[in-house]
């Protein structure tokens, strides 16, 4: 039957990310691999909002039910700006878009993309190199840059920390961190978050989050958690912030801030090849015995738990859309720390993820469906 394409469901048309429902890795990944590339493009060029744009209509597309054959089928749907279609339409008529195609052969692109990916460095320092004529890492070294602690160990393990993680590794880093927190603070809990939570089969880093049932004994367990992974020698860099979180009478600060105060640790992991840990691609670059693997630990007090999982979930768009849906469409501000209502000048507390939702009068998104 060929007929005038069907109406979107409501949940399809729905212009936020946080109101639909969108499962990894969807059924348009040719796509949504090319506008992610457009999306990446225009975050190195340091054009924040480009960068959205094309986010947004990525994430709308990995949350349609069915493969798109047609420009007509996507007749209605929001988050599609002129650009976006353009490039869908290449896409569906020739199988390659040209504008993607450029893109990723881009010398800027290659360059910029190279340079952030040695953990440490940003999208202003990157572009400063590259501004150098800096393209490789052979060339920063021979540059006479002095690095930061956190760079070093960037350039030192890049190979290993440009490596997807996989699951199993993920899973055998899991073993670690719940043995180290459970030997200093008995009863502690667990979790891991980021996109291995919303199911995804490989991340670029390991995310836990760790709380207490009793509110206080947190405090100070990064520190703990910190003393013990070094004594066992599981740690090959780590840099830690404690918790500067207070509630003010105002409510919570700029919805729009991904930042957080708690106590946390950004870590490099050394992953052993032992038996705890059985994958085939478990050595390390040049052959070593193990590998490299980032790992952050977050430090939540069970008052803010539920808020911290759903901000440490992500994904990073998902979350975004979620704290621009509290601000604009129900006058809240959402933070990883707490919920704050405007109108009603008071903090709205929540035990679980699905309380946070109901608060915000939106439908329940499980984490498997948070990857828009
Ligand atoms: P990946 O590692 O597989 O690439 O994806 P991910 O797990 O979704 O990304 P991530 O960079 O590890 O971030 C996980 C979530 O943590 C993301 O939704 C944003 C959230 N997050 C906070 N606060 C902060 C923060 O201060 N820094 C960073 N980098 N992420 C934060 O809630
Ligand atoms: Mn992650
Ligand atoms: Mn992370």
């Amino acid at each position: 039957q060929q007929g005038d394409p069907v109406e979107a469901p409501a949940f399809l048309a729905a212009s936020y990310a946080c109101q639909r429902n969108t499962p990894q890795p969807g059924h348009n990944t040719l796509l949504t691999a090319a506008l992610s590339v457009l999306a990446e493009s225009a975050e190195l060029n340091g054009d924040e909002g480009r960068g959205l744009a094309f986010r947004r209509s990525e994430g709308l597309l990995r949350s349609l039910d069915r493969r798109v054959q047609g420009l007509a089928e996507l007749r209605g749907l929001p988050c599609l700006g002129d650009h976006s279609r353009r490039v869908i339409q290449d896409l569906l008529e020739n199988g390659v878009s040209s504008e993607v195609e450029e893109t990723k052969s881009s010398p800027r692109y290659k360059a910029m993309k190279l340079l952030t990916g040695i953990f440490g460095v940003g999208v202003k320092t990157a572009k400063r190199w590259f501004t150098e004529g800096i393209c490789s890492l052979a060339q920063l070294e021979t540059s006479g840059h002095s690095l930061n602690a956190a760079q070093q160990a960037g350039v030192c393990y890049y190979t290993d920390l440009n490596q997807p993680v996989s699951r199993e590794e993920a899973d055998a880093v899991s073993v670690m961190v719940e043995g180290v927190v459970h030997s200093v603070l008995p009863g502690a809990r667990v979790t891991l978050a980021g996109g291995f939570r919303r199911g995804k089969m490989s991340g670029h880093d390991v995310d836990f989050l760790i709380t207490h049932p009793d509110e206080g004994k947190e405090e100070g367990l990064i520190h703990k958690i910190i003393a013990c992974l070094e004594s066992r020698g599981l740690l090959l860099y780590q840099q830690n912030t404690r918790n500067t979180y207070r509630e003010s009478a105002k409510g919570a600060g700029r919805p729009s801030s991904s930042m957080d105060r708690f106590e946390r640790c950004f870590s490099i992991f050394k992953l052993t090849n032992d038996s705890s840990y059985t994958a085939d691609n478990g050595t390390g670059s040049g052959g070593r015995p193990w590998r490299a693997v980032r790992v952050d630990l977050v430090v939540s007090p069970i008052s803010q738990f539920a808020f911290a999982l759903l901000g440490w979930t992500g994904s990073k768009l998902f979350e975004r859309e979620t704290r621009r849906w509290a601000v604009r469409e129900r006058s809240m501000s959402l933070s990883s720390h707490a919920l704050y209502d405007r109108n009603q000048e008071r903090y709205l507390r929540a035990s679980s993820e699905e309380e946070i939702f109901a608060h915000l009068g939106l439908e329940y998104v499980s984490p498997t469906g948070r990857n828009a």
